[in-house]
């Protein structure tokens, strides 16, 4: 088993400026991914509806590509929800617009990712209450998703982005406190950067919990466009025998095309 290619596509008009290859075209994205050897694409769509499952269906057969994920963000780049909200309702919102993006992707065989969906703690929502209530949730959403048949992809992020848990060393014993064994880690280059004192020991420490990477350079930018060092996030990721997707969210830099070639360019040169 090897590490498999892909290429974010987002089709979010609020999420334009963010860290995605191709933008509001499915099958233009499609067709380019296909062109350039890329084994699946990665979509973000503004909720589950707008996920068009029979169109991507039938470019991804058509292009003989997969779908490797599919974002859940909508929710908080548009309505600002998030799963750590003080009240119960609102946390409850955040839980079914997750769960209709999980039912979306599943029916692609693609897993939902938690990124920007966990939120912070913040106000009157404790450090304490909001991992509770992060628990709670993957719990839930994990059991939900194991239901229609795919893993729930947790993404930790930098401290920009959230203060819930950043690094390894926190995410990995938080994983253990769980009650669902469906949960998998989604281990971004960008924010393993910013918060691993060594990205190759992080992967390390990770090891069999990593179920999907954001394969991106240290600035956003498209990978080998910064300082990361992929030669040793390689060994890495062999050592702990990843064999899922390594999927390219960066910045369209210079442009889509450029970006989704250099990107192929880097996945070749280190990871296969
Ligand atoms: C989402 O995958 C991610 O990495 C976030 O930083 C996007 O804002
Ligand atoms: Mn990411």
């Amino acid at each position: 088993m090897s590490i498999k290619s892909a290429v974010t596509i987002s089709l979010v008009k609020e999420a334009e400026g963010g860290p995605f290859v191709f933008w509001h075209d499915l099958a233009t994205g499609c067709a380019k991914a296909a062109e350039l050897g890329y084994d699946a694409v990665e979509v973000f769509a503004s909720n589950a509806s707008a996920i068009p499952v029979d169109e991507l269906r039938q470019l991804t057969d058509q292009h003989n590509l997969q779908v490797a994920a599919v974002g859940t963000g909508g929710g908080w780049v548009i309505h600002k929800w998030h799963l750590c909200q003080p009240d119960a309702a609102s946390r409850e919102n955040a839980k079914d617009f997750i769960k209709g993006i999980i039912d979306s992707g599943a029916q692609l065989g693609a897993p939902a990712i938690i990124g920007s969906m966990q939120g912070r703690f913040e106000g009157e929502v404790t450090k304490e209450q909001a991992h509770e209530y992060l628990r709670e949730a993957l719990n839930e959403l994990g059991q939900h998703a194991k239901g229609a048949g795919v893993p729930l992809i947790y993404e930790p992020l930098n401290r920009y982005e959230s203060n819930l848990l950043n690094r390894a060393e926190d995410v990995v014993p938080f994983l253990g406190t769980l009650d669902t064994d469906n949960i998998e880690i989604l281990a971004d280059l960008f924010h393993m950067n910013i918060e691993e004192a060594s990205i190759a020991d992080g992967l390390r420490a990770y090891g069999s919990h990593i179920g999907h990477v954001h394969f991106v350079d240290s600035n956003r930018r498209p990978a080998g466009c910064g300082h990361m060092e992929y030669a040793t996030i390689a060994t890495a990721l062999k050592e702990v025998g990843y064999a899922k997707y390594a999927s390219a969210e960066a910045f369209p830099w210079p442009d889509s095309d450029a970006a989704a070639k250099t990107t192929i360019n880097a996945f070749k040169q280190y990871l296969t």
